[in-house]
């Protein structure tokens, strides 16, 4: 029997007891008709120009790629008119975009990221899109920043893409998390990994080492353990990977375990990862994978927001390792 597509997917998770109304099946599948656009926009590299600065900034006062502004267009436009989505939140726009009234209004927030690890794309690096979606609250006909502020265990759906040597979709509506390979003959994702689970044991660390210097204890003390190898309390030697493109080492956890942390510390205060649109979908997904995602203690789908941009610390991947950096937090 051949691979099913990502609306057969859908399709069965609602027969099989997820929570996917037909609204929601068309915003995840409009999601990722405009993952496919932007993974066309990407490929181009320097063939069309897409590629260096924009010569803007964004709200977090980054500068912006051209095709942090491409991508963000392209999900904006896909995503306006379907009459699923009562406001849309970008990493790339302060505000939420409120559906142009020329469109009905639906039940459903949508945040993203729209091209994550895009300080990669320059040099041919694996880049992505994270996505993220909430329900919005009844009676709430123009939704303003307070109404996306729901903790991560709101969510109704999470997913992201990785514009890679395939490009990937990774999805949960609540049952599993699920992998899809875009099949470019045809157009569309097939699913390629239909329950996808996190080993709870590793011996593979991501983080940005150039940061050591800024670390709180318990993560260098993590850290350090890891590097002693066998001789060490771990009694085993580690390997580190750290791509600097979340999505790609979050996939890669996802296919064969491991720990990505970029924890708050004496630079980033808050953390460096944006809350709502990175390191909420991304624990709903490690999650529903058997993984864990906390800040470093606390878990991330149960910390109450209180800014559209803010961030978090984040430690996420393999059960055991993620417990055990909590438990050195706590003590
Ligand atoms: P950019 O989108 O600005 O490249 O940031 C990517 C990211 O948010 C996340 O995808 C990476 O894990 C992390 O930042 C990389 O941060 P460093 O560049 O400090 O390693």
């Amino acid at each position: 029997m051949g691979r099913i597509s990502l609306s057969q997917y859908l399709i069965e998770q609602e027969r099989a007891g997820a929570q996917v109304p037909p609204e929601l099946g068309l915003l995840i599948e409009v999601v990722g008709r405009a993952c496919k656009a932007i993974s066309a926009a990407v490929s181009k590299g320097d063939l069309e120009g897409v590629l260096g600065g924009a010569g803007t900034q964004n709200v977090q006062g980054e500068t912006q790629k051209k095709l942090d502004v491409i991508s963000n267009e392209i999900l904006i436009q896909a995503n306006e008119w379907g009459g699923y989505l009562s406001a849309m939140v970008s990493e790339e726009m302060e505000k939420p975009y409120q559906i142009p009234n020329r469109y009905p209004k639906g039940h459903y927030l949508l945040l993203f990221d729209p091209l994550d690890g895009s300080s990669n794309i320059d040099v041919n690096v694996s880049v992505g899109t994270i996505f993220s979606v909430l329900r919005c609250p009844e009676g709430v006909g123009d939704p303003d920043e307070s109404s996306f502020l729901q903790p991560g265990a709101q969510q109704v759906a999470a997913g992201f893409a990785v514009y890679g040597p395939s490009t990937l979709l990774v999805l949960t509506v609540g049952r599993g998390a699920a992998g899809f390979t875009l099949d470019r003959e045809v157009g569309s994702f097939k699913l390629t990994r239909e329950r996808i689970v996190i080993p709870e044991e590793t011996s593979e660390f991501a983080i940005n080492m150039s940061n050591m210097r800024n670390w709180r204890a318990p993560i260098r003390r993590y850290i350090d353990e890891c590097l002693a190898g066998k001789s060490g309390v771990r009694e085993r030697d580690f390997n580190m990977r750290w791509v600097a493109s979340m999505v790609a080492d979050v996939y890669r956890i996802l296919s064969r375990g491991g720990v990505f942390m970029y924890p708050s510390d004496l630079k980033y205060k808050s953390g460096r990862l944006r809350l709502m649109y990175e390191a909420n979908p991304m624990a709903f997904i490690v999650e529903q994978a058997g993984g864990a995602a906390t800040d470093g203690a606390r878990r991330i789908m149960d910390i109450q927001p209180e800014a559209l941009h803010q961030r978090v610390g984040v430690v996420l991947g393999s059960k055991h390792e993620v417990e055990r950096i909590a438990r050195y937090h706590a003590g």
